[in-house]
């Protein structure tokens, strides 16, 4: 069996800024274990540059594409798990069986490395063996074609896949006959896609990575950059050190947030001095944003009501109100409703924080609303993103310099994904075109997102499961109900670059289709391609692998897809699966023609640095319904449904450091002190008081469910955390069995995975 790292585990809070001499180090390991550094490191130089390869770590912009190297601790280990020289080969998976395998760790499966060969679960032998190609197409293709309802299967999308990947993919599987996309952008920003739409006419960011350098004040609700978009920092430092006021609202306490050295600075690094990052700190409780908001919102109402009767300058955009949004009035009539000992209440802060927060909110001539996961991993994540997109619009803060929404996207390429298709929910306009394209007739029924995917699983509606990327098994809610619906599938197939627990838990028959990684050469019949991806900020780009593929068995995304939905569909409808995937320029040139906004896409990917797709609303034309910006009116402070139960805690799931969603680089959560252990529940040292508990006590953790079923995970330790009374906070996928498929978002459907109530039960023994 692998080996776990060594190293015992320990609580060490850590009192330097992030970034600095830790994180050069600490990119140092990562590069030696994964033996990275032996071949030069030269594959980092070459990452999100105009010539190279994107970053397969986050979604943050890069300065136009083309700047120096950008130094990025948690990007370098992206790269380094991806480049491994470690291989999970056919002679691996020969030694062990599924149901062996399914007993180690994710941390132990990932370490086992690249997939290097097609592999079939060979149910008479418990273990994968390998296959041809052919026989894996043929193979999945007839289970496909013998389905009674194109419904029964379930085309799932993880955000690294590229546009030209993920089109190829939805077209595949519309042209088979179902718009089930359950995607990963269902547990991410969905509130987003649903929210921001609803407000300013598009899902999507309204600023561009320049504008950080013109705001006068950013707000981050619920996201960690340090950790998930660390070249956010270099926005962030700049903004501060030119006197650009930073509010964090966060539970935690976390430590990019309160100060950073970078790595990049000489001075900085040779001083060890640091930047302060957030001049103001909101230790919102676990799920009181709703209330932070509307009390931001409620004082900048109530300052301008003053300012008015006072003869003085307004402090609300009344031209910009007036001009181009509706609903004012009904969202200022239910928040001067809102008393502000309930707003103290739900938010767990007191009203002079708000106010304060507001008087940097109300000053700043041009300010950046940023926002992750913090925001919409709730049931009422919409209701979030549309009361953020209130407080923007409250003073023009949409399509000027300096000013915008922000949400900060998860993958590499989720956002792009969602512009080439993949989505339950298509527009009939892009089905019509799709169509006329490609000569077929789409599906106009809405297919699944991931719940409702699940809940098919459940129901024995859905048979197949096919994944483009991801690791749904672990990342899915609710995990004991997720996994036994997939044991239940008559197939599984998952387009990997490295074992993990889907397919572990796999249907009947089940296929691992290994794939190039992004860092790799992909060379078609008309030379090497390059993929195109967009960021969180919709700039697209060309990314080129520039080493050799970790086996030579593997295939390219792209590929896979065409040589499934071949063996799938045959020629019916014609489409000309191996003519587009020779020369990925044909893909591009069918996007651009079902997609006119990339109008010129092979031309214009080709100038350094992309192009920006058109934000409308970062223009201040509005493509909703009213053809204006809209306020929202949502009653109430987004709590939960009232607990009778004492002393439940909201709890949030977290990443640590030292994680890539399902991936663990390591078992270490530098910035939050917490070593070689995953197992642990943040609990502020007042509430761990009040229970008795102390530091390393072993907890067990039950959500309070509504439907009566035990959710409950055991063996975590107590690890004293600044975070709030009455919350607690542990790690995901790890909690992910306390997530009930029933705790979500009406509006959006993402899971609530940031606010589950639980009541911690103290365990025997330490
Ligand atoms: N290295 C690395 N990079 C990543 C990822 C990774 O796992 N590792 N994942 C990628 C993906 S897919 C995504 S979506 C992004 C995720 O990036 P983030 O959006 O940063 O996601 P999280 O780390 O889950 O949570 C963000 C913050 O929300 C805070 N929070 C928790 N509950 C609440 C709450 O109720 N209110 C508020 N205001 N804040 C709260 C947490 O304390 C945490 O600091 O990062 C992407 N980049
Ligand atoms: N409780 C809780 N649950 C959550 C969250 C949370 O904060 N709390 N976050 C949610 C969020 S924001 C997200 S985005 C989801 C993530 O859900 P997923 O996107 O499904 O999960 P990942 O862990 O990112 O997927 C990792 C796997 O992708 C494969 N992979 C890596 N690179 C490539 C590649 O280039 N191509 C292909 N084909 N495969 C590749 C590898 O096999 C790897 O094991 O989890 C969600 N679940
Ligand atoms: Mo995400």
């Amino acid at each position: 069996m692998a080996k776990l790292p060594t190293g015992n585990p320990r609580i060490h809070p850590y009192a330097q800024p992030a970034g600095g001499w830790g994180a050069l180090a600490a990119t140092a390991r990562a590069l030696a274990g994964q033996g990275i550094l032996a071949r030069g490191g030269a594959t980092l130089l070459h990452m999100n540059q105009p010539t190279g390869f994107d970053c397969p770590g986050c979604a943050w912009p890069d300065p136009d594409h083309t700047s120096a190297f950008e130094f990025c601790e948690n990007g370098a280990k992206a790269v380094a798990w991806e480049a491994t020289e470690k291989r999970c080969s056919p002679e691996v998976l020969a030694a062990h069986t599924v149901s062996e395998l399914a007993g180690w760790s994710d941390y132990d499966l990932e370490m086992l490395g690249r997939l290097t060969h097609p592999m079939a679960y060979d149910p008479a032998t418990d273990r994968y063996v390998p296959v041809s190609w052919e026989e894996a197409f043929g193979r999945i293709g007839a289970v496909l074609r013998a389905q009674d309802d194109p419904n029964r299967v379930e085309f799932y999308t993880s955000g690294r896949a590229s546009n030209e990947a993920a089109f190829l993919y939805q077209l595949f599987a519309r042209a088979y006959g179902t718009n089930n996309f359950p995607d990963c952008s269902n547990m991410c920003h969905e509130a987003t896609s649903v929210g921001l739409p609803q407000s300013l006419g598009v899902g999507k960011a309204t600023v561009l990575l320049e504008d950080f350098d013109h705001a006068d004040a950013i707000f981050i609700f619920g996201q960690n950059p340090g950790t998930n978009s660390p070249r956010m920092l270099t926005s962030l430092r700049a903004a501060a050190r030119r006197g650009a006021a930073i509010v964090s609202v966060n539970p935690l306490r976390e430590r990019a947030l309160e100060r950073f050295q970078a790595p990049q600075n000489p001075l900085e690094m040779a001083t060890l001095s640091a930047t302060p990052i957030s001049s103001l700190y909101l230790q919102v409780r676990v799920g009181g944003d709703a209330a932070v908001l509307k009390g931001l919102i409620k004082s900048c109402l109530e300052a301008d009501d003053a300012a008015r009767a006072a003869d003085l300058a307004p402090v609300l955009d009344w031209d910009f109100i007036r001009g181009h949004t509706t609903g004012f009035e009904a969202m200022a009539a239910d928040i001067r409703a809102t008393p502000w000992d309930a707003i103290a209440h739900a938010s767990g802060l007191p009203r002079s924080e708000i106010e304060a927060a507001a008087k940097v909110y109300r000053e700043a001539k041009a300010a950046i609303l940023v926002y992750g996961m913090g925001l919409t991993q709730h049931r009422r994540g919409t209701e979030n993103v549309r009361l953020l997109t209130d407080l923007a619009l409250l003073r023009g803060n949409v399509g000027r310099p300096g000013a915008g929404v922000c949400p900060v996207r998860g993958h590499s390429n989720v956002q792009g994904d969602r512009t080439v298709g993949i989505t339950e929910k298509p527009a009939p306009e892009f089905l019509d075109r799709l169509g006329a394209v490609f000569g077929f007739a789409p599906p106009r029924a809405h297919g699944h997102d991931v719940v409702r995917a699940i809940e098919a699983m459940i129901a024995g509606e859905a048979r197949v499961f096919i994944g483009l990327g991801g690791n749904f098994a672990a990342a899915a809610p609710d995990t004991p109900v997720t996994q036994a619906a997939t044991r239940n599938l008559a197939l599984t197939v998952q387009i990997s670059t490295k074992l993990n627990r889907g397919h572990l838990v796999h249907g009947r028959e089940a296929f691992i289709l290994p794939c190039l990684a992004r860092s790799e050469i992909d060379e078609r019949a008309a030379g090497p391609q390059a993929i195109t991806v967009e960021d969180s900020m919709s700039m697209v780009h060309a990314s080129a692998g520039r080493n050799a593929p970790a086996s030579e068995h593997l295939r390219s995304e792209p590929a896979i897809v065409a040589g499934l939905a071949r063996a799938t569909l045959g020629d019916r409808p014609a489409i000309p699966w191996e003519e587009l995937v020779a020369d990925y320029d044909r893909i591009r040139e069918a996007i651009e023609r079902v997609f006119p906004i990339f109008q010129g896409y092979n031309a214009r990917i080709r100038e350094p640095g992309g192009f920006h797709l058109t934000s409308l609303a970062r223009e201040r034309i509005w493509a909703t319904p009213s053809g204006r910006a809209q306020f929202s009116a949502y009653p109430g402070l987004g709590e939960d449904p009232p607990v009778a139960e004492e002393g439940v805690l909201q709890l949030t799931t977290l990443r640590s450091h030292d994680q890539y969603n399902t991936t663990l680089y390591s078992l270490s959560d530098r910035y939050r002190g917490v070593f070689n252990q995953r197992m642990v529940v943040f609990l502020s040292p007042e509430e761990m008081k009040r229970r008795g508990l102390g530091i390393g006590a072993t907890v067990a953790l039950e959500t309070v469910s509504t439907d009566g079923v035990l959710r409950r995970v055991e063996g975590f330790r107590v690890v004293p955390y600044r975070i709030p009374e009455g919350c607690c906070g542990a790690y995901y996928p790890e909690t992910n069995p306390l997530v009930p498929l029933y705790a979500r978002d009406p509006q959006s459907g993402t899971p609530s995975s940031k606010a589950i109530p639980v009541r911690i039960v103290p365990m025997a023994g330490r």
